[in-house]
């Protein structure tokens, strides 16, 4: 913020003195040529865009309509982009993370969505679509895209998230997108689930349905017959549009707060089954190693979680005083409760605001005023949801489940400030 002082209140003035400015310029840019005019004039540019001069984007009318068919952020705003890891492979089975630090609000844009497939994108027609309805129902079906559309439609707001954000014995990365960014939301547009399987009619031993989607991975979960029937949808639209290919253009299955892996895209069959069909999806994959020797398998819906995503991993606090901490909450059982925040290390706790609405299964926002004494510190949010689960420390989830776990890390973030503003993360110092 910069006060403003009466000559800069002065319209008329300021033209004046601006018309002296703009003359003295001349004179320095021609003694200053040899310098470089270039910065020179990039810089009196600046000065004459700031209050109370007329900036220059006022002077002449803008871009015609029709410059862009299809809107796209402004110029400025390039840097904001998928993070696609630098370390890992990224031919076939690859993942593209959210930016979560530079987003706000809980509703992800869909060129920023979170992707993540094991055997790239797939380019469908819809016209060629289908999807299969078989195994125990009375009426084996085939549905186009047309049929699925003309089922009654329904929208929901719902989180997405990989099981595998972010791997669990030492979360790496720099940012908020680095270690959590396999997280997304949207507005989901589809047909419940419910509706479909009713025109089939479900066999009395119908306990499963094995989905496949239609890529090249032909990636296949079995789902139990209860979310099928309770909250499970087809989706085909993504905040108000068709869903983007690298989100299973035509049709998805959406499983709200069960592991992202379950949300099979390119929708191609379900399979009604009395068993499940220990796909190497839900053996080999996305179960997890006990102390024990045992397997964690069928770890259908995602634990609460949270972090702060501003300030975050990357970030700098430009002075010290007033900052507002803001992060995203979220549970696959159910609502976000409370979340608390820590400014010193986890020795005691605040309770955060949540931002309206606080919806089942989506993300929710929190923040907290903050006044930062420049002093080097934690911070850090734990989650707690309408089932009273509390968001465990990394510690206490090590303890429980050992370090031979890959998936299903929900431990609390801790972000390191030091006394310079630079923000790091410290579950991995
Ligand atoms: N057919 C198919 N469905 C899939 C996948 C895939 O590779 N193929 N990836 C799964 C995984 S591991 C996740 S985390 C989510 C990612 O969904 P998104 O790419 O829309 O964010 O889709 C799941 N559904
Ligand atoms: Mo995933």
């Amino acid at each position: 913020m910069t006060e403003l002082t009466d000559a800069d209140n002065d319209q008329d003035r300021a033209v004046t003195s601006r018309r002296h400015f703009l003359r003295s310029g001349a004179a320095v840019g021609g003694a200053a040529l040899a310098g470089g005019l270039a910065g020179i004039s990039e810089a009196r540019a600046e000065i004459d865009n700031l209050p109370p001069n007329v900036p220059e984007w006022m002077k002449a009318p803008g871009d015609p309509m029709g410059s862009q068919l299809y809107g796209a952020p402004s110029p400025f705003e390039k840097s904001v982009v998928k993070n696609i890891p630098k370390n890992l492979p990224q031919y076939i089975s690859a993942s593209g993370r959210t930016p979560l630090q530079d987003l706000d609000g809980i509703i992800t844009p869909n060129g920023l969505f979170y992707e993540r497939h094991h055997g790239g994108v797939p380019t469908i027609d819809p016209a060629q679509h289908r999807l299969m309805l078989h195994g125990l129902v009375e009426r084996p079906l085939i549905f186009t895209m047309e049929d699925i559309r003309r089922f009654p439609s329904e929208s929901h707001i719902y989180f997405l998230e990989c099981s595998g954000n972010p791997v669990y014995k030492k979360p790496y990365g720099k940012t908020a997108s680095d270690l959590c960014g396999l997280l997304s939301c949207a507005e989901w547009t589809g047909v419940s689930l419910k509706l479909v399987l009713a025109e089939a009619g479900l066999k009395p031993e119908a306990k499963w349905i094995v989905a496949e989607g239609a890529d090249a991975a032909a990636l296949t979960r079995s789902i139990p017959i209860e979310k099928c029937l309770d909250d499970a949808m087809l989706v085909y639209s993504q905040n108000g549009e068709r869903l983007r290919p690298q989100q299973g253009y035509p049709l998805r299955l959406l499983l709200p707060g069960f592991e992202g892996n379950m949300n099979v895209k390119w929708l191609r069959r379900l399979h009604v089954t009395a068993e499940p069909a220990y796909s190497r999806e839900e053996t080999s994959k996305y179960t997890d190693l006990m102390p024990d020797g045992s397997a964690r398998e069928f770890t259908f819906y995602m634990e609460a979680k949270s972090i702060i995503t501003r300030p975050s991993g990357g970030q700098r606090l430009g002075s010290k005083g007033f900052h507002e901490i803001s992060g995203l909450a979220w549970s696959g059982h159910g609502k976000i409760r409370r979340v608390d925040v820590s400014i010193d290390g986890g020795k005691s706790w605040q309770e955060a605001q949540l931002q309206e609405p606080i919806l089942t299964r989506a993300l929710t926002r929190f923040r907290l005023p903050w006044h930062w004494n420049g002093e080097a510190t934690t911070i850090q949010s734990r989650a707690i949801d309408e089932t009273g689960y509390v968001q465990p420390t990394l510690a206490e989830l090590l303890a429980v489940r050992g370090d031979n776990h890959f998936y299903h890390n929900n431990a609390i973030w801790p972000w390191h400030i030091a006394e310079g503003g630079e923000v790091t993360n410290a579950a991995n110092a």
